[in-house]
């Protein structure tokens, strides 16, 4: 489907069919996928089936704005005779799709020079933040990365137990204060100690919830001018975590966080248990921001980096990946 295995995996090929293997398989049970192959197959191409489709890119997330641009692109090639049955209108929007979605695929590249190289990462509660930090936390210490947490959700004790969880799991190091305890100060002395030890990757955590909204996004802007005043270039990577679940909700937050912070990259999550997958497609069209990863369960394994392409064909169906099995 639309994940990547880390290029440094040692069995390479095999390791990145299986995790297409397995996001397929999730998608076909999330019902993410648009079903178009079954739901097209032996018919012809008429107003009711392209009715149809645009029923199925809407309740798929995908938006207004972009399943009107991709059914235009689709009817322009009707009109032109491009597409004389539902196999090559299946793969022509699968291509629309791949081209809306492949200027994001962006990977995220953690630049030596710095150390550490510091990842703030943000989002509303319960997106996926602290899982995602741990699903890094593993991802960086495989490719032999040292690697310290900070615990900046200082608002819930059980936030900053959670990621001490996750330090332990991963060999990652973490450094936190009480609960209550001021975000800024347990980032600014996390950046102070790991440049101390030479650590290679810095990840923050934040609150995800405080007294308001207007109270997290100051908070969050506090937590990186401090950072910025410990290092003038960090931090490298602004990440905002957006939970698929929460549909056009997470555009609306990408929106938000981008204004008050400046996102950097995008990890989408829960994408194993939604319908709601098409938000990928409305996120890349309406803000263009590099997506790094996406999130398929909640252990380490599940995360892989976002691959157009297999995301697409994953969406659409119809084609195969080799050695990959559409679902079913
Ligand atoms: N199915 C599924 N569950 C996920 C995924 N990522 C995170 N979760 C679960 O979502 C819940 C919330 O995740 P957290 O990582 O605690 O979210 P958070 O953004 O840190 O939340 P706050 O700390 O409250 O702001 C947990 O139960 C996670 O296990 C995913 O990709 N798929
Ligand atoms: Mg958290």
């Amino acid at each position: 489907m639309f994940g990547r295995e880390p290029k440094e995996a040692p069995a390479g090929g095999t390791q990145r069919q299986g995790f297409l293997k397995r996001l397929t398989q999730g998608l076909g049970r999330g019902k993410l996928s648009f079903d178009l192959a079954n739901l097209f197959r032996g018919r012809r191409i008429d107003d009711e089936l392209l009715e149809e489709l645009e029923t199925r890119l809407l309740t798929a997330d995908v938006g207004v704005e972009a399943t009107e641009f991709i059914l235009a692109g689709l009817h322009k090639r009707l009109a032109r005779k491009e597409l004389t049955d539902v196999d090559a209108l299946i793969g022509a929007l699968r291509t629309a799709v791949e081209e809306i979605l492949a200027p994001c695929a962006q990977p995220l590249r953690i630049d030596p020079a710095h150390k550490p190289f510091t990842i703030l990462v943000v989002g509303v509660n319960g997106s996926g933040k602290t899982t995602t930090i741990g699903k890094l936390a593993r991802r960086f210490s495989d490719e032999g990365r040292s690697v310290m947490l900070a615990a900046g959700d200082t608002f819930r004790a059980a936030a900053i137990e959670q990621l001490g969880v996750w330090a332990e799991r991963t060999g990652a190091s973490c450094v936190a204060q009480h609960a209550g305890a001021d975000p800024a100060a347990v980032v600014f002395d996390a950046l102070q100690s790991a440049r101390a030890r030479r650590t290679d990757v810095l990840i923050a955590d934040t609150a995800g919830r405080l007294h308001s909204q207007s109270h997290l996004m100051e908070e969050l802007k506090k937590v990186k001018r401090v950072l910025h005043r410990g290092d003038p270039q960090a931090p490298h990577e602004v990440l905002l975590v957006l939970d698929a679940n929460q549909g056009q909700n997470a555009l609306a937050q990408a929106v938000q966080f981008h204004e008050a912070v400046g996102v950097s990259g995008l990890v989408i999550t829960k994408l194993d248990g939604t319908a709601k997958g098409g938000i990928v497609i409305a996120i890349a069209r309406r803000l263009g921001l590099p997506i790094r990863f996406i999130g398929i369960g909640e252990q380490p394994g599940d995360f892989g980096e976002f691959d157009a392409q297999a995301f697409a064909t994953a969406l659409a169906g119809g084609a195969r990946l080799e050695g990959v099995e559409a679902p079913a």
